[in-house]
């Protein structure tokens, strides 16, 4: 029996042309800044993003650390989303390594910060208070359904933090996912921040990496941060290499991970037991309640005896995510397994009543 495996787009695995080309990469010493594929990689990410230059990095974790220690100084503040990845889901780091304050603002249901709500938690100048430095942004928004932030709203948080004279981060994970499902480059989304981490190991498929864009000399400065946190690796050109074959051949298809997506909501939003708005799914990335009676874990736990691995996310909660392993017949045999699993349950509690 085939494992459907819709926990996270990070379980893909490398391509047939990503090991070929790890297996023929070129390597040097990366920390001397000696390794041909980690340079051309982050020349290529410099250009998808149209930043003058691109670090590589382990993770998406240590992308945006390291951003955020280049940014910031200790005792700064950080405006970010309370849903955002880098406040609930990267073990507290810019706090514990970077001493950096996080200042939440309530993320909206489209992941986007109303514009409100940002203004007023930018501090003025007092002694009392922290410095607010900058204001993180993720697109697309992991927590809320995968949504993609529109280029209109990044432009408008981006005049607001000139105005105050702050900077902006974008946790763009999945930011070819956002500009696959708007059909706006990456550039443009990346010339309202000044610096956006994006990762190539979740739609993209490659095994590895990260890279954070900006400035020259806030890449020079990150560099730095990237050693202090044991990140400068050395003939990691085998891993830029699948990282290249990832931008050239594996971002349009991220098309087909969207509609596999909206279908799996379509199909599971007709099963009883699940609640679910397939109108808010635009990405990779569904969100479902089960409404039971059951927990989310206990759900999950038995669908993966029937072979559809799905994350619980809270305590009714689950997440499914579409990704290259995954085929339109899997979403359809995947919707199967859920309706069937949860007619067990149905059964169960109407044996249970007797
Ligand atoms: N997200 C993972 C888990 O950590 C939850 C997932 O399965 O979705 N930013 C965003 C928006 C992310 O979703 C993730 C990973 C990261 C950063 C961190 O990337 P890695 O795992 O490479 O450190």
């Amino acid at each position: 029996m085939k494992r459907i495996d819709l926990r996270s787009d990070t379980v893909t695995v490398p391509t047939p042309a990503m090991r070929a080309a790890m297996a023929n990469a070129e390597v040097g010493d990366d920390v001397m800044g000696e390794d041909p594929t980690i340079n051309r990689l982050e020349e290529m990410a410099a250009e998808r993003t149209g930043k003058p230059a691109a670090l590589f990095t382990a993770s998406g974790t240590m992308g945006n650390l390291i951003a955020l220690l280049t940014h910031c100084a200790r005792g700064d503040e950080v405006i970010v989303g309370d849903k955002a990845h880098m406040f609930i889901n990267e073990v507290g780091g810019m706090a514990a390594l970077g001493g950096i304050q996080p200042r939440t603002v309530p993320n909206q249901p489209d992941g986007t910060l109303a514009l409100d709500a940002l203004r007023d938690a930018i501090r003025g100048d007092n002694v009392h208070w922290p410095r607010t430095r900058l204001i993180a942004l993720e697109n697309t928004h992991n927590a809320c359904y995968g949504s993609p932030l529109s280029l209109d709203y990044h432009r408008a948080v981006f005049e607001l933090a000139r105005a105050h004279d702050l900077k902006i981060h974008i946790d763009g994970a999945r930011i070819f996912n956002a500009a696959v499902a708007l059909g706006v480059p990456v550039r443009e989304f990346a010339q309202s921040a000044d610096s956006i981490s994006f990762c190539l190991s979740k739609g993209l498929s490659a095994p590895v990496g990260s890279l954070v864009c900006g400035a020259r000399d806030f890449i020079a400065a990150a560099r730095r941060q990237r050693k202090m946190v044991g990140g400068g690796m050395r003939q990691a050109g085998i891993l830029a290499a699948a990282g290249i074959v990832a931008l050239d051949t594996m971002v349009e298809r991220l098309a087909d991970d969207h509609a596999n997506a909206r279908r799996l909501a379509e199909g599971l939003a007709q099963i009883p037991g699940i609640a679910l708005e397939p109108a808010r799914v635009k990405t990779n990335i569904v969100f479902f309640d089960v409404t039971t009676g059951e927990t989310a874990a206990q759900l999950a736990e038995r669908l993966a005896r029937a072979g559809v691995l799905i994350g619980g996310s809270g305590a009714t909660r689950l997440r499914a995510v579409t990704h290259d392993g995954i085929t339109c017949a899997d979403v359809d045999a995947a919707v199967a397994l859920v309706a069937e699993t949860l007619r067990e349950t149905s059964f169960r509690l109407m044996r249970g009543s007797e």
